[in-house]
C-alpha cells in the first residue's frame, strides 16, 4: 500500500478544544471508515489527558483532508448497561438499510466485550448492548448477511502481553438472526508462530469482492526484544462459507518505518480499521481497479491513511500466500 502525502492526516493537534473534558487531547487513534450518502466519514478514538476514551466524528469529500466535528459523538444507552464500561473504542463501521453500526471494544471489571451502538447520522449513537462473551476484541460486521444471517468475524483474548494487556491468535466467524445476540461458528484462521502475524485480529469490515471477501488484519510478531510490532496483511474468505481461507498472503502490506509510526503512545504500530472502495458494480462486487482507501491508527497517536486498489490487495493475497 501506498502512504498517503498527507500523513498522518489527522493528528492530536486538529481535536478541537472542547471544554473542560477536551483540551490539549492527547492522541487520536483506530478510526472507523464509512462511505455514507457520497461522503466519507471516520468515527475517531480520541483520548484526553485523563486517558479517557471519546469518540469522535470527522467528514470529509476526498477521503484524505477532513472536516473534524466541534466535538465527540453523543451516545446514549451507555448508563443503562448492567456494568461500568470503562472505554468505548476501535468502533468499526458498517451499514444496513440507513443504519450505521459501529462495533466497539468497550473494557468491563470483566475483561473487554463487544458493544454495537447504532446511528443514522454519525454523530448521535444510541448503544444497544454488549453483544459477546467476555474477553473479545476486534469485531467486524460483514456489510450483507450470507445465508439469510448476519455474520461477524472476532478475535478471543486468549494470550496475555507481557505488561498486562490481553490478544489472540485465532479469528473466529459468528452468526446472529438480529446483530444482538451470537453464536460462534467455528475458527478461521491463526496466527503463524515466529513469523510476521503470530497474533492477529480483524481490520476493517471484509469486502465483498467477486473472489471472495477480502479482508485487512493485524498481525503481531511478538519475537522481538524490546516491542511488539503490529502490521497489516490480507486475507481472501470464501464468498458463500467465509470460515474457509482462499489466499493469504505471505507478506504483510504496510509495516511501521515512518516517524509517526515508530514513535508515539505505542511504538512500532500500524492497526487498519477503516477501509472504504471507491467504486462498485450494479451487483455490489468490488471494482479490481477501484482506489481503496486504508485508514490505521499509527503508534496509538495518529491517523494515518494508505492507498492501494482492489486488484493490488488481492494479488498481494496470492504473494508467496498458501
Ligand atoms: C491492541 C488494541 C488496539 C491498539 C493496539 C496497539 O491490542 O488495544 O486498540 O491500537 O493494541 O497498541
Amino acid at each position: 500500500m501506498n502512504r498517503s502525502n498527507h500523513n498522518p492526516i489527522i493528528s492530536r493537534h486538529d481535536i478541537p478544544a472542547v471544554f473542560p473534558d477536551l483540551v490539549d487531547v492527547s492522541s487520536v487513534f483506530n478510526p472507523g471508515a464509512i462511505r455514507h450518502q457520497g461522503k466519507y466519514h471516520l468515527l475517531l478514538r480520541v483520548q484526553n489527558r485523563g486517558r479517557e476514551t471519546f469518540l469522535w466524528p470527522a467528514v470529509s469529500d476526498d477521503g484524505i483532508s477532513f472536516d473534524i466535528a466541534e466535538g465527540p459523538v453523543r451516545m446514549s444507552g451507555v448508563d443503562t448497561l448492567p456494568e461500568k464500561i470503562y472505554h468505548i473504542y476501535d468502533p468499526r463501521l458498517t451499514e444496513f438499510d440507513g443504519i450505521i453500526y459501529a462495533l466497539c471494544a468497550m473494557d468491563t471489571d470483566r475483561g473487554c466485550v463487544l458493544g454495537l451502538a447504532r446511528s443514522e447520522d454519525l454523530r448521535s449513537f444510541h448503544m444497544l448492548g454488549i453483544v459477546s462473551d467476555n474477553d473479545v476484541r476486534n469485531g467486524v460486521l460483514f456489510p450483507e448477511k450470507v445465508d439469510g444471517r448476519y455474520l461477524r468475524l472476532e478475535r478471543p483474548n486468549l494470550v496475555a502481553l507481557e505488561g498486562g494487556s490481553s490478544s489472540g491468535e485465532e479469528i473466529w466467524l459468528a452468526e446472529s438472526d438480529d446483530l444482538l445476540h451470537w453464536r460462534r461458528v467455528g475458527p478461521v484462521m491463526s496466527g503463524r508462530p515466529h513469523y510476521w502475524d503470530e497474533l492477529i485480529g480483524s481490520g476493517p469490515p471484509p469486502v465483498r469482492t467477486e473472489r471472495g471477501w477480502l479482508h485487512i488484519y493485524h498481525g503481531v510478531a511478538t519475537h522481538f526484544a524490546s516491542a511488539n510490532i503490529y502490521q497489516a496483511g490480507v486475507v481472501l474468505l470464501d464468498l458463500q462459507d467465509p470460515q474457509k481461507v482462499v489466499a493469504r498472503g505471505r507478506y504483510n502490506i504496510l509495516e511501521p518505518r515512518e516517524p509517526y509510526e515508530l514513535t508515539g503512545q505505542v511504538p512500532n504500530v500500524v492497526f487498519p480499521s477503516g477501509m472504504i472502495v471507491d467504486h462498485y458494480d450494479a451487483a455490489g462486487f468490488a471494482l479490481s481497479e477501484s482506489r481503496v482507501l486504508v485508514y490505521y491508527g499509527a503508534a496509538d497517536t495518529a491517523v494515518a491513511l494508505a492507498l492501494t486498489t482492489v486488484q493490488e490487495l488481492l494479488d498481494a493475497c496470492c504473494q508467496g500466500g498458501e
